[in-house]
């Protein structure tokens, strides 16, 4: 089944922040980001910007009731600078004006000065001076001490990846308005309207059921709009609720793109210890997060690299620390993957290192260490239900992975300038958020007196296709068609402390929650059947609109049924709460069972190198990936496509470029490259790995969200070997993205 939006989508009528009507009377806002990168403000005068026609009023620090506060996980992030500000775009005052270019225009003549501070951007600079987000975590399994000398090969290296925009095609924005009885109201583009809600209450000393936030739609958010969304649905509801009007803010992209955080660099070195028959027997590995000038989601990004910096292997002898560094960067934040990506990319590093300088293919060295059956991942959780042997097995047997690896090198045998390149990335991912206690959402069903449903969760559809598959799961317990299901707004006032939409687990939650609501409608419209029909409440079934008896018709439909249950005073409401059983995390042992399941995959990507140019193209992504039990194909296959697309584009050609000064240079489209369908493989070939499905997703069909995105790192290591081809004297360095202008370099570098 097609997503249930994409006839209003592609005919306009979805209703996204700006096509909100606006009220009568409504205002605009526009950001005043601070013009340098760290400094202690030494003056700030908005009185110019204050006296041009039009502008009602600026708002500084000095203007909020409650606290200057938007920290989420550690409170260390002011909403407007007070004192000093710590990087390029942090926000120092708020325009508020009759329309959207008088207050743009006011921004330009707001006139703040600074005494300039160090800037720092660089996380293994700030690590040497102390300037920590939180301190270092370590997990650790078996001995890495004494595995050492069990090594017969020992490799060791350094491995870099750039931070990445998210580029969600809405920008960042709010619009607020007061409400009846001092509340406000706020239509936000936010992941998470609870932490909305929850900030707005602590920015304007209100309590939280003053707030409502609703959420129609995203257009795009990959994580950017967690937790940065906050900060401006913060400063809507801050001008509405003190001028008593409605304010909308929306970012402009160069705003949008100069002031918020991007997945977090990492820089990090490695050590990897073989023995002759290519089993992995220790990794150590420290990282250095570029966390950026607050905390932000860093801790929790940090921590989800610490899960996935053995990917998809079993390593007896592990330790991996992770240090979140303080720079003077906008906060980095959650961008799909949320730091296993990161992760990831280090231990392929430290694969591909071991396999160049043995002379072996890589994927030999990655198949002889996949996990197995009831092997301990390096925090303590069993491995069960594992399925990257299946999937890797499957992958060479479906691609013939000895054919292409003979006739890549029978290609770049006779060819001198082009050279092409394979490597395969396993996947392995866990579902849960790390943070326990988020591991929970309701839902709230209305069945009307027409048979018709309405569905409220805290799930936000944000183009990936939730709204339809929480239709599905409700149309298929009801057997009813999905026409009759409309899917409401996510609303914190129908809705109530809500997790984010995040961790890939927006369907697993809010579909189990919904199953639960649904089931006691069930119950109690199969009680009404049994009564009209004469029947054993066991013997009733409702299929296809219709109740049947012991499998035959009764001849009531649906609709009757539904209104024989309003007319018997039947409750047509329900609530349903889910959180996810058996996970737990034990921090100060570094060692639980934090996920309900993993997802597996891989995929095998060949590349064709120009290296005159040191332009390339992506041929095929092959992928065998773990749907279990998919309840929309469509959608889940939508969602590898372009989360390979997206990995690729992290890892090729997408940099994110600062000066020295903090500067954001690469802070426009023309400057920032994303791939678009010319950069696409020629071929993208995904097969399902036939499976039963895990009971903790949502009707045994897995989450897909963020894993398809690692597959992308495949396309990094193909280059690289492309290049070996071509220049048997470049040592394999990992710095990605590996752009064409790198590409090139490494061509023509010798050892
Ligand atoms: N967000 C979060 C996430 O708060 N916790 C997580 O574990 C997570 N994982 C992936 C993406 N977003
Ligand atoms: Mo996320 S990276 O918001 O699942």
């Amino acid at each position: 089944m097609n997503n249930i939006e994409t006839g209003n989508h592609i005919s306009g009528r979805s209703v996204y922040l700006d096509d909100i009507p606006e009220l009568k009377g409504t205002l605009h806002a526009a950001v005043f980001g601070s013009p340098v990168a760290h400094g202690t403000i030494t003056k700030l005068d908005i009185s110019k910007a204050q006296s041009l026609p039009g502008v009602i009023r600026v708002f500084t620090f000095n203007d909020i009731p409650g606290q200057n506060e938007i920290g989420g996980i550690i409170a260390d992030e002011p909403l407007f600078a007070a004192n000093i500000v710590h990087y390029n775009g942090q926000a120092v005052a708020l325009v508020v004006a009759n329309d959207e270019l008088t207050a743009r225009k006011a921004v330009k003549l707001i006139e703040m000065t600074t005494a300039p501070l160090e800037v720092i951007t660089d996380p293994r600079m700030a690590k040497e001076k102390g300037e920590l987000l939180i301190p270092p975590r370590t997990f650790r399994q078996g001995n890495i001490t004494g595995a050492w000398k069990k090594c017969d090969f020992i490799f060791e290296g350094r491995a870099d990846s750039g931070a990445q925009e998210h580029l969600y095609i809405e920008t960042q924005g709010a619009y607020a308005y007061p409400s009846d009885n001092n509340s406000i109201k706020v239509h936000s583009s936010t992941q998470g309207p609870t932490s909305v809600q929850k900030t707005i209450s602590r920015v304007l000393n209100i309590p939280m059921n003053h707030i409502e936030v609703d959420v129609a739609r995203l257009g795009g958010a990959f994580g950017g709009k967690e937790d940065q969304a906050t900060g401006f649905g913060v400063m809507a509801a801050l001008a509405a609720y003190i001028l008593h009007r409605p304010v909308k803010l929306a970012l402009h992209r160069l705003d949008d793109m100069r002031m918020t955080g991007k997945r977090h660099p990492y820089s990090s070195d490695f050590r990897i210890g073989l023995t002759r028959d290519l089993k992995i027997v220790a990794f150590q590995t420290t990282m250095y997060q570029n966390g950026g000038a607050s905390a932000d989601l860093s801790p929790a990004i940090m921590e989800r690299t610490l899960f996935h910096s053995t990917n998809a292997y079993f390593i007896p002898n592990t330790e991996v620390t992770v240090y979140s560094c303080r720079t003077n960067l906008p906060p980095n934040t959650a961008f799909r993957g949320f730091g296993a990506p990161q992760g990831m990319f280090v231990i392929e590093s430290a694969i591909a290192k071991a396999a160049s300088e043995m002379k072996i293919p890589a994927h030999e060295i990655q198949q002889k260490n996949l996990l197995r059956e009831n092997d301990e991942f390096h925090y303590g959780q069993t491995a069960k239900d594992v399925r990257i042997r299946n999937c890797f097995d499957t992958l060479i047997k479906r691609y013939d992975i000895e054919k292409i690896t003979a006739e890549i090198s029978a290609f770049n045998s006779s060819n001198e300038i082009l050279k092409k390149g394979m490597a395969l990335m396993p996947v392995c991912f866990g579902i849960s958020f790390t943070n326990t206690t988020m591991n929970q959402a309701r839902a709230l069903v209305h069945i009307y007196q027409d048979g018709s449903i309405g569905i409220s969760t805290g799930a936000i559809e944000m183009g990936q296709g939730v709204n339809t598959k929480l239709a599905e799961v409700a149309a298929t317990l009801f057997s009813v068609s999905t026409t009759r299901i409309k899917l409401e707004t996510t609303n914190t006032s129908r809705v109530a402390n809500t997790s984010p939409t995040a961790a890939s687990s927006g369907a697993d939650l809010n579909g189990n929650a919904l199953i639960i609501a649904c089931n006691k409608l069930l119950k109690r419209l199969k009680e009404v059947a049994a009564a009209l029909s004469n029947s054993n409440i066991d013997d009733i079934t409702l299929e296809n609109e219709a109740v049947l008896k012991k499998g035959n018709p009764t001849g009531i439909a649906w609709e009757t049924l539904v209104h024989k249950a309003f007319l018997s005073r039947i409750s047509l409401t329900e609530n349903g709460h889910y959180s996810t059983p058996y996970i737990y995390f034990d921090k100060t042992k570094e060692k639980g069972h934090p996920f309900a399941y993993h997802v597996y995959g891989v995929a095998a990507i060949t590349v064709t190198l120009d290296c005159l140019r040191g332009t390339y193209n992506v041929n095929d992504a092959h992928i065998v990936h773990d749907f279990g039990n998919s309840l929309n194909p469509i959608i889940d296959r939508g969602q590898i496509e372009g989360g390979l697309m997206q990995g690729i584009g992290w890892m090729t050609m997408e940099e994110v470029v600062y000066n020295d000064e903090g500067r954001l240079l690469s802070n426009s489209l023309s400057t920032y490259k994303v791939p678009d369908i010319y950069s696409a493989p020629e071929t993208v070939d995904i097969h399902a790995l036939e499976t039963e499905g895990p009971e903790l997703a949502v009707m045994k069909s897995k989450a897909v969200g963020e894993p398809p995105l690692m597959y992308g790192i495949g396309a990094y290591f193909a280059l690289q070997n492309a290049i070996i081809a071509f220049n048997p004297g470049y040592k394999p360095d990992f710095d990605a993205p590996l752009t064409p202008e790198k590409v090139l370099m490494k061509l023509y570098k010798r050892r």
